[in-house]
């Protein structure tokens, strides 16, 4: 059976144009237990392609998410900037969108319940949709009513049926990892209430390309999006796009606003403004995308170089965090317990495991107390002012920190 495909999953088009080749690499949130450290691991072709026609970049699908988001190793509320950028934006949305008790909003990968929480403190019915059942067990400790599915057109319209539809509709971070986009976005057609707004945060390409953002291109997530070919995707489906921000969270993403085209919206001077950008910096130019590829080589050759020559002075490096892009990262350079002794994180269910690939061991975060290593690459380079104020005693023994991307930076 075919496993992958050869077309755009948007429009279907060939895919003939290379964005990024990442080599191997195992599934970067495919953490290893002890147990299993002596057996094999599958590796995938970790190659991004751009479609020549809608400019979606995107991954062929090696392994469903049935097989990746099940069992889930991602809990959004490890981060307190994290938390508090959900909980400004339901200030925001209920403000802006006179929310209350009488509305219902409907979170898509609603993880841990990290963002309903906060409107359900108001008194805002929510539901969470999200597949990921030991998470999502999490989210039912907050109260929070959780679908563990899922979300595609069916779902939707089992739940119009059941008259369980959205007068606001959450997607932060799925649209990436959605495979079959076209059902996905027409389930969010079905499920929106007429007047209802959809509110969608995701990475924006132009960052990756720009702040050379590589280590964010991994299997679960299947496409990568500028803003003009979210808009083309939601126009597809007779929804407008009228209002965009640029906002800072991993590594740089946008918030785009959308309703139903029916309600005749008009985009405002935010999306206006957007488009005009993206097409300045070439976004739907392929020129731009073919040089990526080179852009990633370099990278890889300094980080090289970097962690060669302080291991030739002998010193102790070991990571911090053991997010998802760490494993593309570490995996596509060859970085493994040859420079790093070990990586630590918050996240308990990660603890006692080792990274996928590179079989590094994840510590709690006192390990480094306790060995005082001279160096410590954080991997979640997008939490770095967090961890930063987190892990600032290093500084009691000479240790320094060592950023990787966008630029290197040993401080
Ligand atoms: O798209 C996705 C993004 C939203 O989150 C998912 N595919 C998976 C995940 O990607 P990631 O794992 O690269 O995300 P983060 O947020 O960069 O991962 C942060 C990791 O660092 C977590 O494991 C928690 C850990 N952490 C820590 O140990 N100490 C985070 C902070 C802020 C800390 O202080």
């Amino acid at each position: 059976m075919k496993k992958y495909y050869l077309n755009c999953r948007f429009c279907g088009n060939p895919l003939t144009e290379q964005f990024a080749d990442l080599g191997m690499c195992p599934l970067a949130n495919s953490f290893i237990p002890p147990q299993n450290l002596y057996k094999s691991e599958t590796y995938y072709p970790l190659n991004a392609h751009i479609c020549s026609n809608c400019f979606l970049v995107q991954l062929d699908k090696f392994e469903p998410p049935e097989n990746i988001f099940i069992d889930y190793a991602y809990f959004s509320s490890f981060s307190d900037e994290w938390l508090k950028h959900v909980q400004e934006y339901t200030e925001m949305m209920t403000s802006r969108f006179h929310l209350n008790s009488e509305s219902v909003v409907i979170e898509i990968a609603s993880n841990d319940g990290y963002l309903l929480q906060y409107f359900q403190e108001k008194g805002i019915p929510v539901l969470g949709i999200d597949p990921a059942k030991n998470v999502a067990r999490e989210a039912e400790k907050k109260g929070i009513t959780t679908i563990t599915k899922f979300f595609c057109k069916e779902l939707a319209e089992q739940l119009t049926e059941e008259g369980k539809q959205a007068d606001l509709l959450i997607g932060n971070n799925v649209l990436a990892h959605i495979p079959e986009i076209n059902d996905f976005i027409s389930g969010m057609k079905k499920i929106l209430k007429p007047r209802g707004i959809i509110t969608m945060e995701f990475p924006h390409l132009l960052k990756l390309i720009q702040e050379n953002q590589f280590d964010t291109i991994y299997h679960e997530h299947f496409s990568y999006f500028s803003f003009i070919t979210v808009q083309h995707i939601f126009k597809e489906y007779n929804l407008t796009v009228f209002d965009v921000e640029e906002i800072p969270t991993h590594g740089g993403s946008l918030r785009i606003y959308a309703g139903h085209s029916e309600m005749e919206y008009t985009a405002n001077p935010n999306v206006i403004n957007l488009l005009k950008k993206e097409k300045e910096m070439g976004i739907d130019n392929i020129k731009t995308y073919q040089l990526f590829n080179e852009q990633i080589k370099i990278t890889k050759r300094k980080i090289l170089k970097l962690l060669i020559n302080l291991k030739e002075q002998g010193k102790k490096i070991v990571g911090y965090g053991a997010p998802a892009k760490g494993n593309t990262l570490l995996n596509y350079c060859g970085i493994g317990t040859d420079f790093l002794d070990y990586t630590v994180d918050i996240t308990p269910y990660k603890q006692g495991l080792y990274l996928p690939g590179t079989r590094i061991p994840v510590f709690h975060t006192e390990k480094i107390n306790e060995t005082r290593p001279d160096y410590v690459l954080i991997l979640p380079w997008n939490h770095k002012d967090e961890i930063i104020k987190r892990m600032g005693y290093i500084r009691k023994w000479g240790g320094k920190f060592i950023i990787l991307i966008p630029e290197i930076e040993v401080f």
